[in-house]
C-alpha cells in the first residue's frame, strides 16, 4: 500500500511534546508479543514525540517509565495489594511514584491500553498524570465489517475490503497489524469480520484456516474475532435436510462446527446473527422463535465462554409502523434467552437515519442484555463524500434518558451494565473501514472510527473533546486549526439533518442506495417500506408520520414523560416532530414560523452551514499537508452541490403539496 498522507491515521503527529518531560527511559520486564508491540510503539513512539532516544532499559531507576502487572516480578515493589482489583482485565493505572512514571495494569492488554493512553496524552499537549484510573464501560467494543467474502462491502465507501481471502492464509498483508494497532489504541477488542448477511462458506473447513491466519495477526493486540453466521448453515453449508434448532443433527452440527473453531481460535469470540431480517434465514422458518434460535447456539458456545450476539434488526411489510416492529417482536421474548446472548439492537427504531429517536427497546427489555449497534459507515449520511462527525450522533443516543426507572436512566446506563446489572456488556458499530489509502474514504470519516471506539471506551467523554483529541494526532495541534474544526465537526451532522431530513423527517434517501434524495420515488411492485412516501407520508393536507396515539401509537412504547411528550405536537421537540406527527403545512412552530416557512430555512441552512465549512477549511491551507489539504478541499466542494441538491429536490418536491413559495430572502433552488 502507497504510505500516502492520511494513511497513518491518528499516529501521524510526529511534533515534540515541548511541554512535558520524558523520561529516561522505560522498563517492562519479559518477553510476549504484546510486550514486543508496547516496547516497539514505546520506542517508536516517545523518541519521535521528545526528539531524542528512548530506549528499554534493563533496570528500574529513577526518571523511568515502569510498565508492571501483578504477574510480574518486581510487582511487589511497585504496586500496593488490591491497588489494580477495580481496573479488571482491560483497564490500567498511570501514576507518579518514586520519581518514576507508572503504567499499570492486571493484564498486558491492559499495558497495551495504558501505553497507548500515555502516547495519546503527548500527542494532545498533556502531561503524564499525577494518577489515573481508566476502566472501559463496556467488555466487549466491537467492530462489525459488513465485508463479503468476495471482498465487496456493504455500505462500504472506501474501497474493497481489507481482507484478502484469496491471498489468505499464506500470505498476510501487513495492513492487518496497522488495522490492528489502530483499533487497540482506541480500546476496540472485537471484530465481526463479514457481513450479517452471511455467506455460509465463512465456517466452511478452507475459510476457518483463512480467519484463523487474521487471528493470530489480531490476537497480541487484544482484538478477538467473531463471525457473523448465516442460520441456515446447516443445510446450505453442511447438506442437512434442515436447519430447525430444535432438530438433533441440526443441535449437532453446530456443536461440531463450534468444536472445530475453538480448535483453531481458543479465544474466538463468538456469532453474530441476522435472522428472519431482510429475507434472510432464520428460526422462525421453522415455528421457532428468535430466542430459540439465539438459545441454540448459545448452548454451542457456552463451554467455551462464546457469546451470541442476535440483531433485533426485523421488520415486515405489514400494516404495522415499521418503527414498532422489532420492539413488538422481541419484548414478548424478554427473559428467554440466556445469559451469553445479547439482544443486538440498532440506535434507533427505523434505520440508522442521520436523526431518529432512540430505539425503544432500551429500558423495555428488562430480563435481557442489550447491546446498541451504531452505524460507524455513513450509509444515509452522504457516504464517504460528506464531512459527517458522528460523535455528536453517538453521544445523543447513549445520553438520551429512556426513564426506564425514572429520571436519569439514560441508553448507555441501560445498556453498560449499570442499571440492569448484566453479566455481559457490549456495543457494537458498523465499520466504515476499506483498502482505500486512507481506510475510510474521507479522511474525516477516520474521527468516526475513532470516536467510536473512544466512546466504546467511555461513553461519558464529550463529542467535541474526542473531536479536538483527534484532529491534533492526525493533523496539527495547531490551536486556530483545531478550534476552527472542531467547531465545524460539531456541527457537521447538525447541518446534514438540515439539508437532509430536518424537523424528523427521515428516509427521503433514493431507493437501494441510499444516497442522494428521491422523496418521490415509486418503484413498481416494490415494498412500500423501502420507499420514501411510507416515512413522509406528504399530501396536499401536510407532511410527517403520525406516530402518535391517534396514529401508530409508537409513542407508547417509551417511558412516561416521554410518551406524552412525543405524543403532543406542542410538547414534542421539533428535532423528532416529523417524525411522530403529521401536521399541516400551516401549522405554526415555536418560532412563529410556519411548518412549510421553517422547513424552507432549515433545507438552506444545511447548504450555508456547508458553505462555512468549506470557507474556514480554505483559511486551513498551509497548516495542513497539501495532498490532505486538496482532498479535503475537493470533498466539500461536492458535498456542497450534494447539499443544495438535497435542498432543491425536497424543497421542490414538497411545494407540490404545500402549494406556497419559498420565502423570497431564500436562494432559489437551480
Ligand atoms: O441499513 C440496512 C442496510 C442493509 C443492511 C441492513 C442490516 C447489512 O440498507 O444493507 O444489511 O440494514 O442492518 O441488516
Amino acid at each position: 500500500t502507497d504510505k500516502v498522507d492520511g494513511y497513518a491515521l491518528w499516529f501521524s503527529n510526529t511534533e515534540v511534546a515541548t511541554a512535558a518531560t520524558h523520561p529516561t527511559g522505560f522498563y517492562l520486564e519479559g518477553k510476549s508479543d504484546t510486550r514486543a508491540i508496547i516496547t516497539a510503539e514505546l520506542q517508536d513512539g516517545l523518541s519521535n514525540l521528545f526528539g531524542t532516544e528512548i530506549k528499554r532499559q534493563r533496570k528500574v531507576s529513577k526518571g523511568i517509565l515502569l510498565l508492571i502487572t501483578p504477574q510480574d516480578k518486581l510487582a511487589a515493589n511497585y504496586l500496593k495489594s488490591g491497588e489494580l482489583d477495580k481496573l479488571e482485565e482491560d483497564g490500567f493505572l498511570l501514576k507518579k511514584e518514586n520519581g518514576m512514571m507508572v503504567i499499570a495494569a492486571n493484564t498486558e492488554i491492559g499495558l497495551l491500553y495504558g501505553t497507548f493512553h500515555y502516547l495519546r496524552l503527548l500527542r494532545t499537549g498533556e502531561q503524564f498524570p499525577v494518577r489515573l484510573e481508566e476502566r472501559p464501560k463496556f467488555d466487549r467494543r466491537i467492530l462489525n465489517h459488513w465485508d463479503n467474502l468476495d471482498r465487496t462491502v456493504e455500505r462500504g465507501y472506501a474501497g474493497r475490503s481489507l481482507w484478502q481471502w484469496d491471498e489468505l492464509p499464506s500470505k498476510v498483508d501487513e495492513r492487518y497489524q496497522e488495522y490492528a494497532k489502530a483499533n487497540a489504541s482506541v480500546g476496540i477488542n472485537g471484530t465481526v469480520l463479514n457481513n450479517v448477511n452471511a455467506n455460509p462458506m465463512i465456517l466452511s473447513e478452507e475459510y476457518l484456516i483463512k480467519v484463523k491466519s487474521l487471528a493470530d495477526v489480531f490476537r497480541p493486540y487484544g482484538l478477538k474475532v467473531y463471525l457473523s453466521i448465516n442460520f441456515s448453515s446447516p443445510a446450505q453449508l453442511g447438506g442437512l435436510p434442515t436447519s430447525d434448532p430444535l432438530d438433533e443433527q441440526v443441535i449437532e452440527w453446530w456443536q461440531q462446527k463450534v468444536a472445530a473453531i475453538y480448535k483453531e481460535i481458543p479465544d474466538f469470540g463468538g456469532f453474530l446473527v441476522k435472522a428472519n431480517s431482510e429475507g434472510l434465514p432464520g428460526p422462525q422458518d421453522f415455528g421457532r422463535t428468535h430466542a430459540e434460535g439465539a438459545n441454540m447456539l448459545a448452548d454451542a458456545l457456552a463451554p467455551y465462554h462464546g457469546i451470541v450476539m442476535w440483531r433485533a434488526f426485523v421488520y415486515n411489510p405489514t400494516e404495522e409502523d415499521r418503527a414498532k416492529q422489532a420492539y413488538n417482536e422481541f419484548l414478548p421474548l424478554d427473559g428467554q434467552f440466556r445469559k451469553n446472548v445479547i439482544v443486538q439492537v440498532k440506535n434507533g427504531p427505523v434505520d440508522f437515519q442521520p436523526r431518529e429517536p432512540f430505539s425503544p427497546l432500551f429500558g423495555r427489555m428488562q430480563n435481557t442484555t442489550l447491546m446498541p449497534e451504531l452505524q460507524v459507515t455513513q450509509e444515509y449520511l452522504g457516504f464517504s463524500n460528506h464531512l459527517v462527525y458522528l460523535g455528536t450522533l453517538f453521544k445523543e443516543f447513549l445520553d438520551a434518558d429512556t426513564y426506564a426507572k425514572g429520571r436519569n436512566t439514560p441508553v448507555s446506563s441501560i445498556s453498560d451494565g449499570t442499571v440492569f446489572k448484566d453479566s455481559i456488556t457490549a456495543i457494537a458499530g458498523v465499520a466504515n473501514i476499506g483498502s482505500d489509502p486512507n481506510w475510510c474514504g474521507h479522511h474525516f470519516a477516520q474521527s468516526n472510527w475513532y470516536a467510536y471506539g473512544r466512546l466504546a471506551w467511555n461513553h461519558q467523554l464529550p463529542a467535541h473533546k474526542i473531536a479536538a483529541e483527534w484532529l491534533k494526532q492526525t493533523f496539527t495541534t495547531d490551536q486556530q486549526f483545531v478550534n476552527a474544526m472542531s467547531r465545524v465537526m460539531m456541527e457537521s451532522r447538525e447541518a446534514t439533518v438540515n439539508y437532509m431530513t430536518p424537523l424528523g423527517l427521515h428516509h427521503l434517501m433514493g431507493w437501494g442506495h441510499h444516497y442522494g434524495p428521491e422523496p418521490w420515488c415509486a418503484v413498481p411492485g416494490a415494498r412500500p417500506d423501502w420507499m420514501p412516501s411510507y416515512y413522509h407520508k406528504a399530501d396536499i393536507n401536510g407532511i410527517g408520520f403520525n406516530r402518535s396515539s391517534t396514529g401508530s401509537n409508537a409513542t407508547a412504547q417509551y417511558f412516561d414523560p416521554l410518551k406524552s411528550m412525543y405524543d403532543n405536537p406542542q410538547l414534542c421537540p421539533e428535532e423528532y416532530l416529523l417524525w411522530f406527527h403529521h401536521l399541516p403545512w400551516d401549522y405554526t412552530l415555536h418560532n412563529g414560523k410556519t411548518l412549510w416557512t421553517e422547513l424552507c430555512y432549515r433545507y438552506s441552512e444545511g447548504v450555508d452551514q456547508v458553505k462555512v465549512f468549506q470557507d474556514v477549511w480554505r483559511t486551513m491551507k498551509g497548516k495542513v499537508d497539501e495532498q490532505r489539504y486538496q482532498e479535503v478541499e475537493s470533498k466539500l466542494e461536492t458535498q456542497l452541490k450534494e447539499a443544495s441538491w438535497w435542498r432543491d429536490a425536497c424543497l421542490l418536491y414538497f411545494q407540490t403539496f404545500s402549494q406556497q413559495p419559498i420565502p423570497s430572502e431564500l436562494a432559489r433552488p437551480v
